[in-house]
C-alpha cells in the first residue's frame, strides 16, 4: 500500500532501507540512530571506512585528511544513509534532465543544517586540501577511487571553500543549506545528537511550512 509519512521515511537512494526501522547495533559514530534508521549496521561499518564501498570515495584525494576533518564527513555519511526525518526534502533525481544522478533515483536537496554544526565541520577542515568544491561531480574515476580531475589542483581548504557556508552548500550540490539557527532549536537538522533524534521536530516545522 502507498506510504506517504513524509516524517518518517526512507530516501530512494543508493543504500538506504526502504522503510525506517530499528537496529540492533549500529557502529560508532551512527549509534544515535539505532532506535529508528534508514541504514544497517553494515552501512555503518562501511561509513568509517576509507573507500568504502558505499562510493568509493576517497576522503584523502590531497593527502591524508585530518582525523579531526574526517570525522564530520563520518558523521555527514551516518545522517546521510540513517535519516528517517529527511522526507521534505527529499526530490526525485530523475526530473533533474540537465544533471542525472546514475547512481541514486532520489536525493536531498536544501537540508536546513545548524550554523554551529556546520561552523565546527569547517573550522575542523581549515588545515586540509582539497582540489573541487562540489565533491558529487566531475572526478576522475579512471582508477578505483576519485582523483582529482586533471587541470584542478590541491589548494588549501578556505581557498576552496571561503566560509562554512559555500562549504555545507557546495560540497553535497546544495544537500544542504545554511541556516542562522543553533542546535536545539528545532529550526535547523542536527547531524550530531545523542539520546532522542532531534531532528522528527524540525521535519515536522519544515513540513508544514512548505505545504
Ligand atoms: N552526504 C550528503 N549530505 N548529501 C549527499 O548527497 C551525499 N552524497 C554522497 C555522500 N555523502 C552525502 C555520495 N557521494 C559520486 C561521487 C560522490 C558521491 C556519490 C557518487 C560519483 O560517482 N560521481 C561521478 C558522477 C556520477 C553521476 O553523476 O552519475 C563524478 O563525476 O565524479
Amino acid at each position: 500500500t502507498l506510504s506517504l509519512d513524509k516524517l518518517n521515511m526512507c530516501m530512494d537512494g543508493k543504500h538506504q532501507k526502504t522503510a525506517p526501522g530499528p537496529e540492533g547495533q549500529l557502529f560508532l559514530q551512527c549509534t544515535p540512530w539505532r532506535d529508528n534508521a534508514c541504514c544497517t549496521a553494515n552501512t555503518t561499518e562501511e561509513a568509517h571506512e576509507d573507500n568504502s564501498y558505499l562510493y568509493n570515495f576517497n576522503w584523502n584525494h590531497c593527502g591524508a585528511m585530518s582525523p579531526s576533518c574526517k570525522r564530520h564527513f563520518i558523521q555527514d555519511t551516518c545522517f546521510y544513509e540513517c535519516s528517517p526525518h529527511l522526507g521534505p526534502w527529499i526530490q526525485p533525481v530523475s526530473t533533474w534532465a540537465e544533471a542525472p544522478d546514475s547512481w541514486r533515483k532520489e536525493r536531498v536537496l536544501n537540508v536546513p543544517i545548524c550554523k554551529d554544526e556546520c561552523e565546527q565541520w569547517w573550522e575542523d577542515c581549515k588545515d586540509d586540501f582539497t582540489c573541487k568544491s562540489n565533491w558529487h561531480k566531475g572526478w576522475d574515476w579512471s582508477s578505483k577511487v576519485n582523483k582529482c580531475p586533471e587541470g584542478s589542483k590541491c589548494r588549501k581548504w578556505t581557498e576552496v571553500f571561503p566560509t562554512p557556508k559555500s562549504m555545507c552548500e557546495e560540497i553535497w550540490s546544495n544537500s544542504y543549506l545554511y541556516t542562522t539557527h543553533l542546535k536545539g532549536s528545532g529550526r535547523c537538522m542536527q547531524l550530531w545528537f545523542s539520546g532522542k533524534n532531534p531532528n522528527r521536530e524540525v521535519a515536522e516545522y519544515y513540513n508544514q511550512a512548505q505545504q
